[in-house]
């Protein structure tokens, strides 16, 4: 995934085809509500449309959690402090990572991804814009806790986690990832963490289904990629992009939809939609400022500091390990 948000542990099976992939998208099409892991939205085609959406008008949060981390540096070194080990959950972006760096003078920077591709490509780049700071890039699936390289071992730890990617698993998994970020990064450890803000739908549906169609695009090439990688005979031109709000779960939803009867084959399987049907492709949750420190608290995580952009659409929260006082 190139904008340093993989989630992913991919084991290719005989025919060089992700083994989960298949299972995943087999499984998901036998249910009654047809449903795709979000994480299959991610070959290249679809990490180079993810990194086209970022900069799209209608697509708020990168640019605005940008802005934060541009305007905000002097606080960042006042909570953070020098001398942390910062360790990305993701192979980190281009333009964000480098504004942390620069605003805190970290001692080490340890970018976690499963794809290891990005993580050497994005690890290079790093290292040739901040050549006195060692880089350690880890190839591992970050959902689960990970053994971090000794050479960090004496510093206290910044977990980075940028881009609201949290929002993209309903909350008992997000909920794993931040026990599981707690467990990697160790006592003493704090967390910068982006989290998108609930917002008028029409904002939210705009941003996730703009007027160029590059969402649209982005979400129809997991079809495309189910029919090449899967042998599949979708027909990608009877179905169409839906971005839902989902209020009772503050998350907008994005769907194909059928708009005729169809039936189709993926690795010899037989299934069909009627029209008006619908894949569930991904979830991309919004959060209230409450329902942000419950989630962080869930995940055993303490928010102590928070920052919106100037049009309060997005938020980076300061989370600590340090487990609040008072009654348990
Ligand atoms: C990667 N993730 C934070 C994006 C989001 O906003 O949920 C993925 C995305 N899907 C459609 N547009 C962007």
């Amino acid at each position: 995934m190139a904008a340093g948000e993989g989630i992913a542990l991919v084991e290719l099976d005989q025919d060089g085809v992700a083994k989960d992939f298949r299972a995943d998208v087999l499984t998901g099409l036998a249910q009654e509500q047809k449903a795709v892991p979000a994480r299959w939205l991610y070959d290249d085609a679809g990490s180079e449309l993810f990194e086209e959406i970022t900069r799209l008008p209608e697509y708020y949060p990168t640019r605005a959690e940008t802005e934060i981390l541009s305007a905000r540096g002097a606080e960042f070194r006042e909570l953070i402090g020098a001398g942390r080990a910062v360790v990305e959950f993701g192979s980190g972006s281009s333009v964000k990572t480098p504004l942390l760096l620069e605003a805190i003078g970290p001692a080490a920077y340890v970018p976690l991804d499963i794809s290891g591709d990005f993580l050497r490509a994005a690890a290079a780049d790093l290292a040739a814009k901040f050549p006195e700071l060692p880089v350690y890039p880890v190839e591992a699936d970050f959902m689960r806790k990970v053994e971090l390289p000794r050479a960090v071992a004496r510093y206290p730890k910044l977990g980075f986690f940028p881009g609201s990617t949290i929002g993209n698993m309903v909350p008992r998994t997000a909920v794993d990832l931040l026990r599981s970020m707690r467990a990697t990064l160790g006592e003493g450890a704090k967390l910068l963490i982006g989290m998108d803000l609930i917002k008028d739908p029409a904002v939210l549906r705009a941003a996730y289904d703009d007027v160029q169609g590059v969402t649209a695009e982005f979400n129809l090439n997991l079809a495309r990629r189910i029919n090449r990688e899967l042998g599949g005979t979708i027909p990608v031109d009877k179905l169409r992009h839906v971005a839902r709000w989902n209020d009772t779960f503050a998350r907008i939803e994005m769907h194909l939809e059928a708009v005729a009867d169809l039936r189709f084959e993926v690795s010899g399987r037989g299934f069909s939609m009627a029209k008006g049907e619908t894949i569930h492709t991904e979830n991309s949750h919004k959060f209230d400022l409450r329902s942000q420190n419950t989630l962080l608290l869930a995940g055993g995580w303490t928010p102590v500091s928070r920052w919106l952009d100037s049009e309060g659409r997005f938020s980076l929260i300061l989370a600590d390990w340090t487990v609040p006082k008072g009654a348990p």
